[in-house]
C-alpha cells in the first residue's frame, strides 16, 4: 500500500532530562506508538550548549532563556522523529499545554507534570519548526525508511 504524502508529516518530539530521570521515556513512546504514529528517528544524548541555543533560539533574550538552556543541557534527553497524518498538531494535543497546570488530564503533561520548566516533553509547534528541528537534531542517515505492516490497519 503506497503511503499518501499527507501521512508522512514529521514532528520532532523530545523527552527532556526530567522525563528521562523520571523514567517516562517508555510512557511517551508508548502513547505515540499506540496512537498509530511511526517512529523514524531515535537517539539518547546530552545536548550541547550550541544545539540548545539554536533549538530554543526563539526565546533568546527572554529572562528564562539561560535557565532553559542550562536545564536542557543538564542531562540526557531522548530525541525522536515521529511520522504520520497531522502529527505536528496531534502531537501537541497529546503533549498538552506548555504550562502543565493548564494541561488537560489525559495529556502527557497533564498526567505527569506540574511546573512549566519541568514539563517532560517537547513537541514541534508547526510543520516549519518541525523541519528546522529535525534538521538540527538529526542527519538524514539517522532517519529510517521502512514500511510498517500495520499501515493499512491504521490508514483507510
Ligand atoms: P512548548 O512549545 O510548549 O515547549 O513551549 P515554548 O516553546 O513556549 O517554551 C519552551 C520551554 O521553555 C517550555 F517547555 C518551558 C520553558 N519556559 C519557561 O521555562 N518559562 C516560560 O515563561 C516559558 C517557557
Amino acid at each position: 500500500v503506497a503511503m499518501a504524502a499527507s501521512n508522512q508529516e514529521r514532528s520532532f518530539i523530545m523527552v527532556k532530562p526530567e522525563g528521562v530521570q523520571r523514567a517516562l521515556v517508555g510512557e511517551v513512546i508508548k502513547r505515540f506508538e499506540q496512537r498509530g504514529f511511526k517512529l523514524v528517528g531515535l537517539k539518547v544524548l546530552v545536548p550541547s550548549k550550541d544545539i540548545a541555543n539554536v533549538h530554543y533560539g526563539e526565546h533568546e533574550g527572554k529572562p528564562f532563556f539561560p535557565k532553559l538552556v542550562g536545564h536542557i543541557t543538564s542531562g540526557a534527553v531522548v530525541a525522536m522523529v515521529w511520522e504520520g497524518k497531522d502529527i505536528v498538531k496531534t502531537g501537541r494535543a497529546m503533549i498538552g499545554a506548555t504550562n502543565p497546570l493548564a494541561s488537560a488530564p489525559g495529556t502527557i503533561r497533564g498526567d505527569f507534570a506540574i511546573d512549566l520548566g519541568r514539563n517532560i516533553v517537547h513537541g514541534s509547534d508547526s510543520v516549519d519548526s518541525a523541519q528546522r528541528e529535525i534538521a538540527l537534531w538529526f542527519s538524514p542517515d539517522e532517519l529510517a525508511e521502512y514500511d510498517p505492516t500495520v499501515t493499512p490497519w491504521i490508514y483507510e
